[in-house]
């Protein structure tokens, strides 16, 4: 019988909530970065929401950037040392609404970082308000009791789609709704991986997560919604890879 493992940079059990995307994102950089040989080289930077947990979890040199900012502390710590391999796990109100400028110049820079943005569709961490660049027209939030409307609050924006305007080195969208696209998103975030070590440019991952609790929906559910309806306005793929075919 197949032995279980896990990785070796996972030493706590911590507070994600049953069912939610946070915690196999944070095993798939987890499993990269040991089968790349680069754990011990990391310093993490997760954002003060649900990626925070991943501070405790992971035995990486960390720092939790304030809420949005980030991809800004990552490029100071880049700047500083750039023998280290830095990268962000956050979410998506953090990298595309109150951060989005943080982001935005970062990828414009091309700073030489590898970004996780976890895009879950909601603020998780402060209760499930209406997350402007990415909750799903006539999804109901905390602040969008009756379902979001075009009129209250705009439509979601692909950012990815806004990202590969700039001159970055990669940008690919994952899903983890099941096996098959939780390797797809596994080789994403290992390429991300590759392009810091081989000195490349900005990397950026996005992946569809489910998030449960806010949802209001048993993780079948979420994963569900994810695969029939997220998926549709999310397209998953490659936008960018300056380095690879086209
Ligand atoms: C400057 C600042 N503004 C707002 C907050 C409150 N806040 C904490 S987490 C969060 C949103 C979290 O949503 P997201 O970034 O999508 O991450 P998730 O928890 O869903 O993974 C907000 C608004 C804060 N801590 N600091
Ligand atoms: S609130 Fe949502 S995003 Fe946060 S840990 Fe729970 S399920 Fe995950």
């Amino acid at each position: 019988m197949a032995r279980l493992t896990k990785p070796e940079s996972i030493i706590k059990p911590v507070g994600y909530c049953g069912g939610c995307g946070h915690g196999v994102i944070q095993r798939l950089i987890a499993e990269c970065l040991e089968e790349l040989g680069m754990a011990d080289t990391v310093i993490s930077v997760v954002d003060i929401a649900c990626s925070y947990w991943s501070l405790e979890a992971l035995d990486y040199d960390a720092i939790a950037g304030p809420h949005g900012r980030c991809a800004a502390v990552a490029t100071g710590i880049k700047k500083v040392r750039p023998d280290k391999t830095v990268y962000v796990h956050a979410g998506d109100g953090s990298s595309y609404v109150i951060g989005l400028a943080e982001t935005c110049y970062t990828a414009i820079r091309d700073i030489p970082i590898t970004m996780i943005v976890v895009n879950n569709g909601i603020f998780g961490m402060t209760g499930g308000q209406l997350c402007l660049a990415t909750t799903l027209l006539g999804d109901k939030t905390l602040s969008s009791k009756n379902g979001r409307t075009r009129e209250q609050a705009g439509e979601p924006v692909d950012m990815l789609n806004v990202f590969k305007n700039f001159d970055v080195e990669f940008l690919a969208r994952g899903a983890v709704y099941d096996a098959k696209h939780v390797d797809q998103t596994k080789r994403y975030i290992k390429k991300g991986f590759e392009n810091q070590r081989d000195k490349k440019g900005f990397s950026m991952i996005e992946i569809l997560s489910p998030c449960p609790t806010n949802w209001k929906m048993e993780p079948v559910k979420a994963s569900d919604k994810i695969r029939t309806q997220t998926e549709k306005v999310f397209p998953l793929g490659v936008f960018a890879d300056r380095g690879g075919e086209q």
